[in-house]
């Protein structure tokens, strides 16, 4: 009592338990699958100088960028409009840590690593492997540079590209931090993200030199800080109007500034307001004449564009398995650290059983969404079979809108498994559920990538499909009679797949209905033969075999029951939701 006397005041006493926090480690170290990728379809004679880029990453993401990407959400772009002396600025104000994660872009080549050698199709391997290591840690930098690897594309593609391009493709290909450039894509307009044929209403009116000024309002441009972007526009002809529909749109490239550091007559109206990447500056802006320059042919605008889309939503599945795999890192770290009920959390089998069917959702998209980028490699260095390129087409929406709805209910799951630690901010946890939910979103909703499988299909005469199934059949053929009824299950459930589309090919509309249904279907049936071929060819560890029995152990075929599909359906489903 004496003692409290003569110290009145002193710290509160918060008791003694304080709780370690998961730690993330080296990330390539904890992803098996990644690493048997890589050991498969990286040359023998550049295998270890990948790996050892790869874990050193690793390492640095851990130190440094992971704390750096946190930094981005908590210091959120902003803009400032007007200076003290009233002049209209719009100048976007970035934290250091956005700056540093450019930087950092620059100089760990990840994206020049596509482009130095297009002939050595791994590198593409290496760089993708970067940019998945990367993305989850990135504060969103990883969506900037998304774009940044399509624009370079793009260019890549144009035959005999103007100097100001070729300068361009130097700039988003640069190792040097002073001279690289991120890259914008501005399609989506108020009136539609979507249907972009309707909604575009920008105008692009040619100047005498050649060039254009667009006047338009692009209603979500990420990378706002870019240096470029492309975009689309309509031009108007000599009377004044402009086509509409698909075949009005042209694509146009801009840099953002001019050469005195001003903006190019555009304006940022306002930085959106978002549920999650808060990190990422999102603006609308309003284009008042800025100068560009077509680069596509008139009215080539979307299937040009298309390309880019092919680049981003790749990006897009990356940032998906990105985001499942470093939270399951998480996840399983702390399961050795904390205690419940007298235990540590790994020691009850109803909690790992949780983990486990996390480990099989991200195996199996890790898988996925790593054969396209082989793919995607094979096809850029010229090496690409027929099928193969079928393949690629087909893939790119299946892995980009199953790999987001995947990450969606993981990060779901994975939060849970911190208990309430999962909903505090302050961990950063909360951001990998916030930033799932635009993965089903940007770059095509989960609709209308479905919609984009049935045009791969029906513009490919079905060949896209046959290509799948050569594929699936000659996976399969290895298949150890171990794992033969999964293989079995696979087929018989591709073969109702087929079966469906064949007896409906005439019938659009109930293609149409079915397409969510169809794109579900096609994606598990060709993880599960990816798991099956990757277990086979790995040395068929009981660990591996299990993860494709959990896999197949689920409805791989959703098609199966063609009345869901009929009018009278889809009435009651109306009914169901207006009535
Ligand atoms: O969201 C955006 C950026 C977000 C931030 C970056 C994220 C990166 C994240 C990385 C990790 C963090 S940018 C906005 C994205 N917007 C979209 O994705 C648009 C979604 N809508 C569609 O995809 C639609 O399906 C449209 C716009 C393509 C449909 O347009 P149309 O006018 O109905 O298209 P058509 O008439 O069917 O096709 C026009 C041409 C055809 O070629 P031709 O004329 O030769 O027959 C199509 O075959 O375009 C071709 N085409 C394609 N080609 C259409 N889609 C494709 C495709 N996917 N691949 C190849
Ligand atoms: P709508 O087209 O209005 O779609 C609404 C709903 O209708 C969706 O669920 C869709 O699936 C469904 N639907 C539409 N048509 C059909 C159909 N025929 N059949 C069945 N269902 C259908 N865009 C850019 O161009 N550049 C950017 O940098 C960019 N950044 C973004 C950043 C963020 C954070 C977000 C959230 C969006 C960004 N977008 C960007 C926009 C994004 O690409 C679009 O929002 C998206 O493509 C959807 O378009 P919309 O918003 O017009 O939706």
């Amino acid at each position: 009592n004496a003692f409290e006397y003569t110290v009145p005041f002193s710290s509160a006493r918060l008791g003694h338990f304080t709780q370690p926090k998961p730690e993330l480690g080296n990330f390539l170290k904890q992803d098996q699958t990644l690493l048997k990728i890589l050991q498969k379809n990286i040359p023998k004679q550049h295998y270890q100088t990948v790996e050892d880029d790869l874990l050193r990453f690793s390492e640095r993401i851990a130190s440094e960028i992971d704390d750096l990407g946190f930094q981005c959400e908590k210091e959120k772009p902003y803009v400032q409009t007007f200076d003290a002396w009233g002049n209209r600025v719009d100048q976007l104000v970035t934290c250091e840590a956005w700056k540093k994660m450019h930087n950092i872009s620059a100089e760990e080549g990840l994206i020049s690593l596509g482009y130095e050698n297009p002939n050595e199709e791994w590198r593409r391997l290496h760089q993708m492997s970067k940019l998945y290591i990367f993305a989850s840690s990135s504060g969103l930098y990883s969506c900037p540079l998304a774009m940044t690897d399509g624009a370079a594309t793009i260019i890549r593609r144009i035959e005999n590209p103007s100097s100001q391009l070729l300068k361009a493709f130097q700039n988003l290909t640069s190792r040097n931090p002073e001279e690289f450039w991120t890259s914008g894509q501005w399609m989506t307009e108020k009136k539609g993200g979507s249907d972009v044929a309707s909604g575009t209403e920008t105008i692009a009116v040619e100047q005498d030199d050649g060039s254009y000024r667009l006047h338009g309002y692009k209603w979500f441009s990420s990378a706002t800080d870019s240096d470029m972007a492309f975009t689309l526009a309509r031009v108007v002809d000599k009377q004044n109007n402009v086509t509409e529909g698909t075949k009005g749109l042209s694509l146009f490239y801009l840099e953002t500034k001019k050469n005195n550091g001003s903006l190019n007559n555009i304006q940022i109206i306002k930085l959106k307001d978002k549920l999650g990447t808060r990190q990422l500056p999102t603006a609308e802006l309003l284009l008042d004449g800025t100068s560009a320059v077509r680069v596509s042919e008139l009215g080539r605008g979307v299937a040009e564009i298309s390309n880019m889309l092919t680049i981003s939503r790749i990006h897009t599945a990356l940032m998906a398995i990105s985001n499942m795999r470093k939270l399951l890192i998480l996840s399983k770290d702390y399961s050795l650290k904390r205690e419940a009920f007298g235990n540590l959390l790994y020691i009850y089998p109803l909690h790992v059983q949780t983990l486990a069917r996390l480990e099989t959702e991200v195996r199996a998209a890790t898988l996925f969404v790593f054969q396209s980028v082989l793919l995607l490699s094979k096809q850029e260095s010229g090496k690409a079979t027929e099928d193969e390129l079928h393949l690629l087409r087909l893939l790119t929406p299946l892995i980009k809108l199953y790999t987001g709805k995947q990450a969606m209910s993981v990060s779901s799951e994975g939060l849970e498994s911190f208990g309430g630690q999962g909903y505090i901010e302050e961990t950063g946890l909360p951001n990998f559920l916030r930033d799932a939910q635009v993965l089903t979103i940007w770059e095509g909703t989960t609709n209308i990538l479905s919609l984009d499988v049935l045009r791969c299909i029906s513009k490919s005469n079905g060949q896209a499909l046959i290509s799948l199934k050569n594929d699936v059949d000659n996976k399969l053929s290895g298949t150890p009679s171990e794992l033969s009824k999964e293989a079995e299950k696979l087929q018989m459930a591709l073969k109702s797949v087929l079966q469906f589309v064949t007896t409906n090919q005439d019938n659009l509309d109930v293609l149409t209905f079915a397409a969510r249904d169809l794109s579900y279907s096609l994606s598990r049936i060709y993880m599960g033969t990816l798991m099956i071929e990757h277990t086979a060819s790995c040395g068929m560890s009981p660990v591996d075999m299990y993860a494709c029995k959990r896999w197949c152990e689920q409805q791989l075929s959703l098609v199966s029951n063609h009345n869901q599909y009929s009018k009278q359906s889809s009435d009651m489903d109306k009914e169901l939701v207006y009535g």
